[in-house]
């Protein structure tokens, strides 16, 4: 089917790159009754895309689908302000389409990213487009192919006028959740939205805002999703539970406070059989995690922002490691771990436990990292309506996302989650579970990197004294880096002749300097 010429400024909103988000999206615009104009570097693809979603499809939503062949078509198919959203790859590909966008455009109107695009890009694509008059938002869309479809959790950032052009649309694709108690309100068919709810969106900031929140939501994303699997291999290998049990597991689980949709979807994939061997599903998958590198990108803005966030870190590592599957082959002919399973007994209620304060301190490394982002950006970020976006539509929405934008509303200015009254009093209750189940991990050779740096990290930040008081004397001897003294106020720098063996006595002396 050629496409033919369509008519011009017909169309409310406009998508470019029709893989399978940018489709579900469109759908998603149009059963919200918005015409979209749609356009794809290769023709054949929006073709297709036309074919099988003819004028029916959208019933009398008042929505549908205005294609164009050529770009130049597209843009005037446009309403002014025009609105485009580009949902193709992010790098070049982002790039080369708002390259070939801008000369189309005029000032005012608004060019959407909505791909995973790194946020210094974003910043430095706003400022150039800015400079041209045009608007632009960055925007995170987090729930995949499903939630692009039927309501995804969106992550806008740019200029307040570029959002208000944005926002009805956002809102409306938005997935929604229910006022009173924050669950997704599910349902959504084709043609056939949900009605009503609070929406999974709101302006995040200015610039690269909303991209970054996007990234780091997904650095939680790579924790949550590691903790899981070593709840299940410590579950599996420490504890001798089928899959088909731990999945059993997992669906109590889901219950309760670890009510989540990662938590249902690993209850639902243990439970699977392969339909060739029959075989535990899980045991036909090979064991070689890949990665898109958001989560490497937010573990490399905390080293830069020196923020920790060691769990987010090591689930990125964890990838890394698994991904180095015949290198662990051969090493696994090699190296012996312990002979025999240690007497300490864990039960499955710790495993929980374990599980529900090594993700706490996921998030609260994530927010602690947003706190330190908005900070060094200036972007005002408001952690807790981050927390509500996410309940509805991405992959980490979670009951215990709702007790986040408490705590948020208790104290707006928490410095870490741990430090609120609720989780404070979760972690005192499962502290003891959760160390017994490292220690097991520890004694029975079960990888948990997760697992135990959450702990460190727990162990770490309530402790009011740290071994880099040693650190600091080694660097003061090797380096002459110079040290602070408990007994002198913060600023004060010492230095330390260090004794060699022609010199053996000590001598102090004060530098005065400060850096
Ligand atoms: P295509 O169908 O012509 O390949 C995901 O790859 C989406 O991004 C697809 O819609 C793809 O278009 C589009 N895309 C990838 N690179 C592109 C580029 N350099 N210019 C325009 N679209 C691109």
């Amino acid at each position: 089917m050629a496409l033919s010429k369509p008519a011009a400024t017909s169309a409310d909103v406009g998508l470019v790159g029709l893989a399978v988000m940018g489709q579900n999206l469109v759908l998603n615009m149009a059963d919200h009754g918005f015409k979209v104009a749609v356009y794809n570097r290769t023709t054949a693809t929006t073709e297709r895309f036309v074919a099988d979603n003819p004028p029916a499809v959208f019933g009398d939503t008042g929505g549908g689908l205005v294609p164009a062949a050529d770009l130049r078509d597209f843009v005037a198919s446009l309403k002014r302000p025009r609105r485009i959203v580009i949902l193709v790859k992010a790098g070049g590909p982002t790039d080369a389409v708002i390259d070939s966008l801008v000369p189309l455009l005029d000032k005012g109107d608004v060019v959407v990213d909505g791909g995973n695009a790194l946020f210094t890009d974003t910043m430095r694509r706003e400022k150039a487009l800015g400079e041209k008059g045009l608007l632009f938002v960055g925007s995170g869309v987090s729930g995949g192919e499903e939630g692009a479809r039927f309501g995804p959790s969106l992550m806008p950032g740019g200029r307040r006028e570029a959002w208000a052009l944005l926002e009805p649309i956002w809102v409306a694709c938005a997935a929604k959740v229910d006022a009173k108690t924050g669950k997704p309100i599910e349902g959504a068919r084709p043609g056939k939205p949900v009605q009503g709810g609070v929406p999974c969106t709101t302006y995040i900031g200015p610039g690269g805002a909303g991209h970054y929140v996007k990234m780091v939501h997904n650095g939680i994303e790579y924790a949550d999703m590691q903790l899981i699997c070593e709840s299940y291999d410590i579950l599996r290998h420490a504890k001798g539970l089928s899959p088909e049990a731990i999945s059993k597991v997992m669906r109590e689980w889901n219950q309760g406070d670890l009510d989540s949709f990662l938590i249902e979807i690993s209850a639902d994939v243990l439970q699977q059989r392969d339909p060739v061997t029959g075989a535990p599903f899980v045991d036909v998958v090979l064991d070689a995690a890949g990665q898109k590198g958001t989560g490497k990108w937010t573990s490399v803005n905390a080293l830069d922002l020196g923020v920790p966030t060691g769990s987010i870190a090591e689930a990125v590592f964890a990838r890394c490691i698994s991904a180095l599957k015949d290198e662990r082959v051969r090493a696994s002919a090699v190296l012996k771990g312990p002979t025999a399973p240690s007497p300490l007994e864990i039960s499955v209620d710790a495993v929980r436990d374990a599980l529900y304060c090594s993700k706490l301190c996921a998030y609260a490394q994530g927010f602690a990292l947003y706190t330190a982002a908005s900070k060094e950006y200036g972007w005002n970020l408001d952690l807790g309506a981050i927390a509500q976006i996410f309940r509805g539509g991405c992959i980490i929405r979670a009951r215990f996302l709702q007790k986040i934008t408490e705590a948020y509303q208790r104290q707006p200015a928490l410095e870490n989650l741990l430090l609120d009254p609720y989780f404070a009093a979760q972690v005192e209750k499962a502290q003891a579970n959760w160390r017994s189940v490292v220690a097991k991990a520890a004694l029975d050779g079960v990888p948990a990197p997760a697992f135990s740096s959450a702990l460190s990290y727990f162990d770490s930040y309530r402790r009011k004294t740290l071994p880099a008081n040693l650190l600091q004397a080694q660097r003061d001897y090797f380096g002459a880096h110079t040290y602070e003294r408990v007994d002198r106020p913060r600023g004060e720098f010492f230095h330390v002749d260090w004794p060699d063996s022609k010199r053996p006595e000590l001598k102090a002396s004060e530098l005065g300097m400060s850096r």
